[in-house]
This record gives C-alpha cells, sequence and structure tokens, in this order.
C-alpha cells in the first residue's frame, strides 16, 4: 500500500502512529507530498480528488481518505495481539467522540496556519484566527474536564488522535502554551509523547 504522506501532518501521524503501535509500519510505502489549498503542489491529486493528506492507496481496493477512515480499515487488518484502536461495545462511541475532537482541534489549528502563513498580512483577520483558536481552547477545556479517565485507559485512536493534535499545536502555536489552560493533559501527553511510536513521528 503506498501512504501519501508528510512528516508535518497530523492526520498522517495518526496512521503511522497506529501501524508502528501495530507492528504493521512494513505494510505501507511513504509518498512524500506537500501542498496548499492556495497550491495543490505535489499532493496527490488523483488519489484524493480533495488534494488532501492522507491518502491510502490498496492493490486490491480503492483509494482510502480521509484519515479516519484509513484508520477504521487499517484497525480491521492488524493482527491479533494489536491494541483495539476501535474497540467493541460502548467504549467505541468515546473513541470515535474523543477522535473527532482531537481531528477537530487540527482542523482549527490547520485553517489557523493557512490564515496566517498563505494570506498576506493586510488580508489576514483577527476575528477568524481567534475564533478558531476559541475552538481550541474549548477543547482543551473539555479534553481536561471531561477525558481524563478515557485517556487514562488501555491505547485506543482517541488517545493517538489526541496524542498527535497536541503534538501539531506544539509544533505550530507553541507560543499558544495550550498547556497553562490543561495542566492535567499536559502531564498525560508528557507520558504518551515517550512512546515509540510517537518519538518516531515527531513532526518536522
Ligand atoms: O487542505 C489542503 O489543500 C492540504 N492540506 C492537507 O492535506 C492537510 C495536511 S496537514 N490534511 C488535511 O487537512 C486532512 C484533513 C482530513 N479531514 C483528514 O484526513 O482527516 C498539513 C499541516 C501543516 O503542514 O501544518
Amino acid at each position: 500500500m503506498v501512504l501519501h504522506h508528510s512528516p508535518a501532518s497530523p492526520f498522517v501521524r495518526k496512521i503511522v502512529v497506529l501501524l508502528d503501535e501495530a507492528g504493521q509500519k512494513d505494510t505501507v510505502r511513504l509518498a512524500p507530498a506537500t501542498g496548499s489549498p492556495v497550491d495543490p503542489g505535489t499532493m496527490p491529486l488523483g488519489a484524493n480528488p480533495l488534494g488532501k493528506i492522507p491518502a491510502l492507496e490498496r492493490p486490491d481496493g480503492c483509494t482510502l481518505y480521509d484519515s479516519r477512515v484509513i484508520t477504521r480499515f487499517l484497525a480491521t487488518q492488524v493482527p491479533a495481539g494489536s491494541p483495539a484502536f476501535y474497540p467493541d461495545g460502548p467504549r467505541l462511541w468515546e473513541v470515535l467522540t474523543l477522535e473527532a475532537t482531537a481531528d477537530g482541534i487540527v482542523d482549527a489549528a490547520i485553517l489557523m496556519r493557512y490564515e496566517t502563513a498563505l494570506r498576506a498580512p493586510e488580508k489576514q483577520s483577527t476575528a477568524w484566527i481567534e475564533g478558531q483558536w476559541a475552538k481550541i481552547s474549548r477543547a482543551l477545556d473539555a479534553l481536561e474536564s471531561r477525558w481524563m479517565a478515557h485517556l487514562a485507559g488501555p491505547l485506543d485512536m482517541g488517545q493517538i488522535a489526541v496524542g498527535c493534535a497536541l503534538g501539531y499545536l506544539d509544533f505550530r502555536f507553541a507560543d499558544r502554551n495550550w498547556r497553562a489552560q490543561a495542566p492535567t493533559l499536559a502531564a498525560w501527553y508528557a507520558d504518551f509523547v515517550q512512546r515509540p511510536s510517537m518519538q518516531a513521528t515527531l513532526p518536522g
């Protein structure tokens, strides 16, 4: 399989961390891609008409996107004994909601990133940027106040997504100091980011 990839993308990172945690990294070949909404660059437009990564090309099926489709697919392919990335039972709905919360943090952060990196300074909207940060801030509050018990449980895709989202905030928005408003979450992340799968995929 071919995974269209960038080391800066937290959405791609979720995929690579899952594969690493399942001992399945060798099942994909990474194909580098860069681009943005204003210049698709080398984004795999043939694989994903939306021009986004990750996209996963399979030899025996359609190309998969977006990241949550890919992780759901890969979770069905992992060997016995792998973590239950999407566990059965009521916990599944927690995992899916936690992953959606984490991905929503990244969606908002990427919109901030594009606003500041791609638009001329005189065209940038402070209200837009701060509106996106407000979403992130509320989500951090929710993680800190409602999700710590889940985060302390067995490894699943919700935890991986949260770890990748927090890593992206550090990577692009370290000056926002998210840890100041979420100290319990920060303590969890300090431990989680030590996992070899997370260390091997630090954004850059
Ligand atoms: O939007 C574009 O044109 C290009 N952007 C992307 O492909 C980003 C890369 S992160 N990926 C997504 O937005 C995927 C979102 C989708 N819902 C999913 O797969 O879950 C780039 C981050 C950075 O460079 O800072």
